[in-house]
């Protein structure tokens, strides 16, 4: 995919930005504690330096500046420290990369909860790739993962935030897709929770048109602390039974919102 680390370009070639700019979350999910990274998509249990617009874009100057790393870096994306789409700042920071480095791809990861509402303003921006993260299509099970689902000021719990949520999800990868940007799909496997969830997901993103589904293990936090996450071998074979529905991303290193530089090999 033109290079982007994560879908399918070569990973040891190249590399991403992390802008930490989006501090603010909408939801509540029970492995997350906000004073960390989103762990939907970046690792909880580091905290991030947060960044303004004007700084993340001197920060990026400062990477570039570096002609290896300059070589390196095909994707700026912003993952957090909480949901990219509940932050001005991502839009702002978003138009400021753009503007001076129209080479780079733009990313981000949601939770979905605003993409049917923010996806014209996305694609006006040039995003290139996102990543939504959709754990169940059952409100029941959501309403065990999602503790509130605040929306237009209004604050939902239980299997009604859950439903909202997941309509939202479904009806934002369905717009995205549609409209010719590349969609992951992520799933935080949550053993004895959303284990029969993950082929429903599979089955349903791949017909709205995703490009691939990463299964991440659960990171034990918060109020699922004392669940012991997923083996390798078990994440494998959910991995392996799902293939045949959507391709799978396997090198998911679970990256801070603040990283840098090529997966696996961390700067940040
Ligand atoms: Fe970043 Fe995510 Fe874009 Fe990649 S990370 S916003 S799609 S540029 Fe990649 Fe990191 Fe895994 Fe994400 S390894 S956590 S999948
Ligand atoms: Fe935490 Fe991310 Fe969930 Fe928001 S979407 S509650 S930041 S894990």
């Amino acid at each position: 995919m033109h290079g982007h680390p994560c879908l399918g370009g070569n990973r040891h070639k190249n590399g991403r930005v992390h802008l930490a700019v989006a501090p603010r979350c909408n939801i509540s999910c029970a492995y997350c504690e906000r004073k960390h990274d989103c762990a939907n998509e970046s690792r909880p249990g580091v905290t991030s330096r947060l960044q303004t617009p004007r700084s993340a874009l001197d920060h990026l100057r400062q990477i570039m500046s570096d002609k290896k790393m300059a070589d390196i870096i095909k994707v700026v994306g912003i993952a957090g420290p909480g949901d990219p789409l509940a932050n001005t700042e991502t839009f702002e920071t978003f138009r400021l990369v753009k503007e001076e480095f129209p080479q780079l791809m733009l990313c981000m990861s949601t939770n979905g909860l605003l993409l049917p509402d923010k996806i014209d303003e996305l694609l006006q921006l040039g995003l290139h790739s996102l990543t939504v993260t959709i754990n169940t299509l059952s409100p029941e099970v959501g309403s065990r993962i999602y503790r509130d689902v605040t929306l237009d000021g209004v604050r939902y719990q239980g299997a009604e935030g859950a439903k909202l949520l997941i309509e939202r999800q479904i009806e934002g990868v369905r717009l995205a897709s549609g409209r010719g940007v590349v969609v992951k799909v992520n799933t935080v496997l949550i053993p004895g929770c959303n284990d029969g969830q993950v082929p429903i997901v599979a089955d349903t993103i791949s017909r709205l048109g995703a490009f691939v589904m990463n299964v991440m293990p659960l990171i034990p936090c918060a109020a699922f602390k004392d669940v012991v996450p997923p083996a390798a071998e078990y994440l494998e074979s959910i991995r392996v039974a799902n293939e045949r529905i959507i391709p799978q991303f396997r090198h998911c290193s679970q990256c801070r919102a603040d990283a840098f530089g090529l997966i696996g090999a961390e700067e940040s």
